[in-house]
């Protein structure tokens, strides 16, 4: 309840942020868009993570307007960069089942002034299992406004193959765990890689690793041809103005 109370407070008083964290082609080395990654700064001006209220938000509903304060935010962010990169908005289960999703997506775009195509909207398996039809059909509304659709934490759940087949996805995000693995030279993980970035290449889906912090888990990814890469090699999810100046680093 203290969480709940808290929340509420904090959107109305505008105590969130968004940090955004960059995504970069392999092949050029440049920048394609930046993932948004909400944060909530409490009383003491530190830092509270994802994991310790979206939990909560999403119990009691509060997921709904932060889920739609993120978006407007986000859209309008972006709207007035220099550069029309991406941005990559995560959603809760909550916000697919719902809200009607895709009638305030339209209006959102259209309020900023964000064309379609510059957002892209993460959603995990879970989101699919819960209900399939009505989520496919959610996702299919949506993919008609222009947005593209991104599976996020690929691989980490009981169904990722299924639900690559209930939805043509846009991309594939390939969980930052299977880098943490291949750390450790094991050569399973090689292998779970390789065979991501082939079902990817054969659904022409390109796929985008997450959590790369090595030069090592870079060249063997580039070695593989995958087609994106994110995390503190390149960026980490920092402010703004932070993030679009530094750009995608080290590749
Ligand atoms: O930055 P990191 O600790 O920031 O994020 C942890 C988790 O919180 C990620 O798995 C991410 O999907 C989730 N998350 C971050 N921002 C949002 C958001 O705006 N909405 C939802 N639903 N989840 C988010
Ligand atoms: O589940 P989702 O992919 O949306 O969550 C992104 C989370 O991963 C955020 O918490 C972000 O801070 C974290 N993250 C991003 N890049 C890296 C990285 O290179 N290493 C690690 N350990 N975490 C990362
Ligand atoms: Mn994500
Ligand atoms: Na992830």
């Amino acid at each position: 309840r203290r969480v709940t109370q808290a929340l509420r407070e904090a959107l109305d008083n505008e105590r969130f942020e968004l940090h955004y964290q960059v995504q970069a082609s392999v092949q050029t080395g440049k920048a394609t868009g930046y993932e948004v990654l909400l944060r909530w700064k409490d009383e003491d001006g530190r830092y509270v993570p994802p994991s310790d209220f979206i939990p909560v938000a999403e119990e009691t509903g509060l997921i709904l307007p932060i889920g739609e304060w993120v978006l407007r935010q986000a859209c309008k962010q972006a709207a007035a960069w220099a550069e029309s990169h991406k941005i990559a908005v995560n959603l809760s289960p909550i916000q697919l089942s719902h809200v009607d999703l895709p009638g305030l997506v339209q209006q959102i775009l259209k309020e900023t002034g964000l064309d379609a195509s510059r957002l892209e909207l993460e959603i995990t398996e879970t989101a699919m299992i819960s209900d399939m039809e009505r989520t496919t059909h959610v996702l299919r509304q949506l993919k008609a406004l222009g947005v593209t659709i991104a599976m996020d934490d690929f691989g980490t759940g009981y169904s990722s193959l299924s639900t690559l087949r209930a939805f043509p996805f846009d991309k594939i995000k390939l969980d930052r765990s299977f880098m943490t693995e291949l750390d450790g030279d094991e050569p399973q993980s090689q292998a779970i890689i390789r065979a991501v970035l082939t079902i990817g290449e054969s659904l022409s889906i390109p796929v985008l690793a997450e959590g790369v912090e090595t030069a090592e888990q870079l060249a063997f990814l580039r070695a593989q041809g995958c087609n994106e890469v994110q995390g503190y090699l390149l960026g980490r999810p920092q402010p703004e103005a932070d993030a679009l100046t530094n750009g995608a680093a080290q590749i």
